[in-house]
């Protein structure tokens, strides 16, 4: 019999294509509203596993409507819009994707830091427009050699972008809820301490409500005039009014972000700013990694199915 699998977020076609040979898929996401109700009550009782992720709401109710569920498969690295406590008193393992996404990732806050640092968007600008020709030289940058990078988190993404700072010569320190064992860089438990230090702020702690608005005014004036902030974590991790102001008024000097409040349509005050660099929530967004991505999703669920050890499981 072929487990009947809930798919609440796609993988990429071939993926779920493949899928259908060894599952029986229930596509919650293609439905309406009232679809999603009716397939849930037709389909719950028999579902064992679910293909989700961080973008769509996996409610202790859903999970109630599924009695027989035995794996929860998540296509993207957060989890933040899963109620993992309602999945974990049952004993029902969540798997993720960090370990297949890291890489990117870490190339996109690095290329954001980067971007930001030498002002590439203004200066693309500066050749469209023909001022280069018109008013002569773009002004002198901020090179990152030397410059003191704090990272907020440090998960399997912020152990990627480590190597990849101090190979463009940068210090780097950070802030987490707890010291890592391993990671033999200084910690400082104190976030407005590193913010004070640091040139350039990257931010990758998970989303939700355990970290909404860390990033807060205090923080951010903290960071001070020359500094950078760069988010490659969520929009809800920064407070966003006080982001503005504090680029409005230059309490801050440049942010790079990739997420935001209110994607896809962020706040446009925001997004015209002259001190800003932005990126469409696309840090994995390449072929390789997105493939990577739907791959390991697929290979935890056959490794359940086949009584196998999991691959990433986060609960
Ligand atoms: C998205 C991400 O999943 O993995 C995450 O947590 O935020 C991203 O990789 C991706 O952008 C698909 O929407």
């Amino acid at each position: 019999m072929k487990p009947d699998v809930l798919v609440f977020s796609p993988l990429l076609p071939p993926y779920l294509e493949a899928m259908a040979a060894r599952y029986t898929l229930h596509r919650h996401d293609l439905a309406d509203e009232d679809g999603k109700a009716a397939m849930l009550a037709d389909v719950g009782p028999r579902v064992r596993a679910v293909l989700v992720s961080g973008h769509v709401a996996l409610t202790e109710t859903i999970v109630a409507a599924l009695p027989n569920l035995e794996i929860a498969s998540c296509s993207s690295a957060g989890y933040d819009t899963i109620d993992v406590n309602a999945l974990t008193v049952r004993g029902i393992p969540l798997t993720n994707t960090s370990d297949a996404l890291s890489d990117d990732v870490a190339d996109t806050a690095m290329m954001l830091a980067l971007a930001a640092r030498r002002g590439l968007v203004a200066a693309h600008r500066h050749v469209t427009s023909g001022d280069w020709g018109q008013t002569g030289a773009f002004p002198l940058q901020s090179s990152l050699r030397a410059k003191r990078l704090g990272i907020v988190g440090m998960g399997k993404i912020a152990q990627a972008i480590i190597p990849r700072a101090e190979a463009s010569g940068m210090e780097v320190a950070y802030f987490s809820r707890t010291e890592k064992p391993g990671i033999n860089r200084p910690f400082q438990p104190d976030l407005m301490a590193l913010a004070q230090w640091a040139d350039i702020l990257i931010v990758i702690v998970a989303g939700g409500a355990g970290t909404m608005n860390l990033i807060d005014g205090a923080v951010l004036r903290a960071l001070g005039p020359q500094g950078t902030l760069v988010n490659v974590s969520r929009g809800s991790v920064v407070d966003e009014s006080a982001l503005i102001a504090a680029l409005q008024t230059g309490a801050l000097g440049h942010a790079a972000l990739d997420v935001f409040w209110n994607e896809p349509n962020p706040n446009s005050v925001l997004t015209s700013l002259p001190n800003v660099t932005l990126y469409p929530h696309h840090a994995s967004g390449t072929h390789e990694t997105r493939s990577a991505m739907s791959q390991l999703a697929v290979d935890n669920l056959d490794a359940h199915f086949a009584g196998a050890q999991l691959l990433s499981r986060v609960n």
